[in-house]
């Protein structure tokens, strides 16, 4: 029989190899994999949703269903109290950052960006959905209350970013600058299991990414980009297939695999696009470069922007090397005309 690494295992095992590590980074990522099960049980249910009952009606049981990303939002920041490890949040689910502000915790060292549930008005038609993640080292003292600007750091200066894809099967991705591990939640024991180690996404792909019915509002750049991805040509594999889910994690997760790109530009109604700079893009831009691939807004890295609020937009294009340094030709030279 194969030998199985749970992700604690895998976890215990990167501490070991760090002289200096005191086991608080482990102790918020072993927190992080107990949130994500407790979201997989729900999200699970959540075809059951007419024999259990609806958000906003209580159960048989007189509790009030809730509705997943709150579960999941709720879920995830209990954790994070409950580790220690962490002295604060930002997430999608709320306007302003959350502030432990408990002993325990404003001794944390680390400060925490997620994004719940993400991809959630596709729950309810069965389809993958995700968490996003990313976590900082804090900037304030350890021992004070943290602030925002703990959170408004450049992604260059992550600790670790992840998600987990609630899909055919449920997986945990991680990077924390040293590769990207994938783990698969075996349900026979509850545990994320090694199953994808040191991802790298190849060079180039045949897939890429976009919602075409927002072709009118597209950048023109990106307009001729799709143009080329749609013509003829055997030596470079086109035209390409199109694929879009909807679902960033889920897009993105199968573009890392077999290649491709994954873009969601300025549009004329969204100039700053639509995906979250803090808990969207840095967290997928780090896996993106930690696997070989690249992440920009079209000009900058993605991970060299300067956040100036938790919950900036920017334009985001990422996937296979060769496909962004081609998308990145096609928006330089139409740009400039
Ligand atoms: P959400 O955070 O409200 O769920 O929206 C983010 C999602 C991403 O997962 C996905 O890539 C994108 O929005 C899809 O947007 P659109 O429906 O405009 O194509
Ligand atoms: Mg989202």
């Amino acid at each position: 029989m194969n030998k199985v690494t749970t992700l604690n295992q895998f976890i215990i095992e990167q501490q070991i190899r760090v002289p200096q590590a005191t086991g608080g980074f482990s102790g918020l990522l072993h927190h992080v994999g107990i949130a994500a099960k407790k979201v997989n049980r729900e999200v699970n249910k959540a075809g059951l949703v007419d024999i259990l009952g609806r958000a906003g009606v209580e159960n048989i049981q007189g509790e009030e269903q809730q509705k997943l990303d709150v579960y999941a939002n709720e879920t995830f920041i209990a954790e994070l109290k409950a580790s220690g490890e962490c002295c604060a949040v930002a997430s999608e689910e709320n306007q302003d950052i959350v502030i432990f502000d408990e002993d325990l915790s404003r001794d944390g060292k680390y400060v925490f960006c997620m994004d719940p549930l993400d991809g959630s008005s596709n729950i309810d038609v069965n389809v993958s959905i995700g968490t996003i993640f990313s976590i900082y080292r804090r900037k304030s003292p350890i021992g004070e209350v943290a602030n925002l600007d703990d959170f408004l750091q450049k992604g260059s200066q992550l600790v670790a970013a992840g998600y987990v894809i609630y899909g055919s099967s449920t997986m945990l991705v991680y990077t924390a600058g040293n590769g990207v591990n994938g783990f698969t939640l075996d349900p026979s024991i509850g545990e994320f299991c090694l199953s994808h180690p040191n991802i790298k996404t190849p060079a180039s792909g045949t897939i890429y990414s976009i919602n075409e019915g927002n072709y009118e509002k597209f950048p023109v750049g990106v307009k001729k980009y799709i143009k080329y991805c749609q013509e003829t040509d055997k030596k470079s594999g086109r035209p390409y297939t199109s694929r879009y889910i909807g679902s960033l994690v889920a897009d993105f997760h199968r573009n890392l695999l077999k290649g491709g790109i994954f873009v969601y530009p300025e549009t004329k109604s969204h100039p700053t696009g639509k995906l979250r700079l803090l808990y969207e893009c840095n967290p997928i831009a780090f896996i993106a470069e930690q696997a070989g691939g690249l992440a920009t807004d079209g000009e900058r890295r993605i991970l060299d922007i300067m956040p100036e609020s938790i919950h900036q937009r920017v334009p985001f294009y990422t996937g296979s090397r060769d496909m962004m340094k081609k998308i990145t030709e096609f928006l330089q030279f139409f740009n400039n005309i």
